[in-house]
């Protein structure tokens, strides 16, 4: 008896045991009302919302500023905001271990993997057992566990500056990269604005809601967002916006006629066409349109934006013939690849790791509230949905 497809004729003549409504079962949760999420929401045409402001109008906000508002609810006063960033800046301090464990793991393990160890590792030196510290802490130690991720990675291990913990998150980030030949500023802008759009996308996508599952159990916020990183990694989740730039570097060309002939094929193909389509959204996302206008003041000539301006005039054509997909404009990954690309982050396989720092502070935030603010204070508690055996007998409904 499959009651997840609703078979009904499979079910037993005899007296059921109990009555269920079958439609969403086997459905991932879809659509289901499970909590309430006091962050962020999304809606069809303005798409995500921190905290009651659209995403539009928050895209030239520093990181520093949206980790405020989603921890507190609130924008920060400019005193406020000079204190949050100092606060971040003490709590930034990474211990020398975690570059130890790092040069042990295998570098040909995908960067996800290693960002889950990272965070696993962090949580390991020093776990406080409050929420909000060790989500802060976790925030605060972001920018130099990704810059030893990238570095050790890629054999670059040794002489790696000091992090004197001044500054941005993002400029902590870029001087622990330290990369020779890039223009640290054109970096910063990019990666900043691409924190801000990234941090948080409502409560039930699936690394929150695996992270906040996780925590329900009360394991550590470290152990809950390593297991929130490993649900960003598959490739139907976070992991789209690798496979987005792959798709664009695939095209290699940006003339209309032949990114129609190849949008087309991969159609045909039963391939998807990235950078496109979405579940909630029915309008071009804002953080996709944010983008594309950071691209045209900052590197209209590259030649990867140079494709994506022309997929974002054709793709849409091509898959509004088909009725059946409800959203064919472009999504948020469409961008963010090209950019990156632009200022040195050629590897695509490094994407998914900026998507995972940003949504530390959604994910961190929703945890605490979930944690501390839910039920009176008293926190959610622990996750336990309901699965019905196939072998019990029940009535079957719709
Ligand atoms: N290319 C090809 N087919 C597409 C498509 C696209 N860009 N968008 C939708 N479809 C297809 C779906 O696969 C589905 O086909 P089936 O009925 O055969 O299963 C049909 O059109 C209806 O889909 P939908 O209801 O419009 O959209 P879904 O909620 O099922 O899927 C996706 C949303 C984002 C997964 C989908 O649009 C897609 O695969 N896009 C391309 C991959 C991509 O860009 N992913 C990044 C998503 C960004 C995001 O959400 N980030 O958080």
């Amino acid at each position: 008896m499959d009651v997840g497809e609703g078979e009904g004729e499979h079910l037993t003549q005899d007296e059921p045991i109990f009555t269920v409504h079958t439609s969403h079962l086997n459905t991932g949760l879809r659509g289901v009302p499970v909590g309430t999420c006091r962050t962020s929401f999304v809606t069809p045409t303005e798409g995500v919302h921190y905290c009651g402001y659209p995403i539009a109008e928050l895209a030239n906000f520093s990181p520093e500023d949206i980790v405020y508002l989603l921890f507190n609810k609130e924008l920060p006063t400019s005193e406020q905001s000079e204190a949050f960033s100092a606060e971040l800046g003490k709590r930034g301090q990474v211990p020398e271990s975690l570059a130890a464990v790092f040069h042990t793991l295998p570098t040909d393990g995908h960067p996800m993997d290693w960002l889950s160890v990272g965070i696993h590792t962090l949580g390991m030196l020093d776990t406080t057992g409050d929420w909000k510290e060790d989500a802060l802490n976790l925030i605060a130690r972001m920018p130099r566990l990704m810059g030893l991720l990238f570095r050790i990675r890629e054999g670059r291990g040794a002489d790696i500056p000091e992090d004197d913990l001044t500054g941005s998150m993002v400029q902590r980030f870029v001087r622990t990269l330290d990369i020779d030949g890039v223009d640290d500023d054109l970096m910063e802008k990019i990666l900043s604005t691409y924190l801000v759009l990234h941090m948080d996308h409502g409560g039930g996508n699936l690394s929150t809601f695996t992270g906040k599952a996780i925590a329900s159990g009360h394991a550590t916020v470290y152990s809950s967002m390593a297991g929130a990183m490993n649900a960003l990694s598959g490739p139907l989740h976070g992991r789209a916006n690798q496979s987005c730039l792959e798709f664009v570097l695939r095209i290699g060309t940006s003339d209309p006629d032949e990114v129609e002939t190849f949008v087309r094929n991969e159609l045909a193909a039963k391939r998807p066409v990235y950078g496109f389509g979405h579940a909630v959204l029915r309008a071009e996302d804002p953080r996709a349109t944010v983008q594309f206008a950071l691209g045209e003041s900052l590197c209209p000539d590259d030649e990867n934006f140079k494709i994506i301006r022309t997929l974002r005039e054709v793709a849409p054509r091509v898959l509004s013939e088909n009725k059946k997909i409800s959203n064919p404009n472009a999504n948020v990954d469409i961008a963010s690849g090209a950019l990156l690309h632009h200022v040195g982050f050629t590897d695509p396989t490094y994407y998914t790791t900026f998507f995972g720092w940003a949504r530390v502070s959604g994910i961190g935030a929703q945890i605490i509230d979930e944690r501390s603010v839910m039920r009176g204070g008293k926190g959610a508690p622990i996750y336990r949905p309901k699965y019905i055996a196939e072998q019990q007998k029940l009535r079957h409904v719709e």
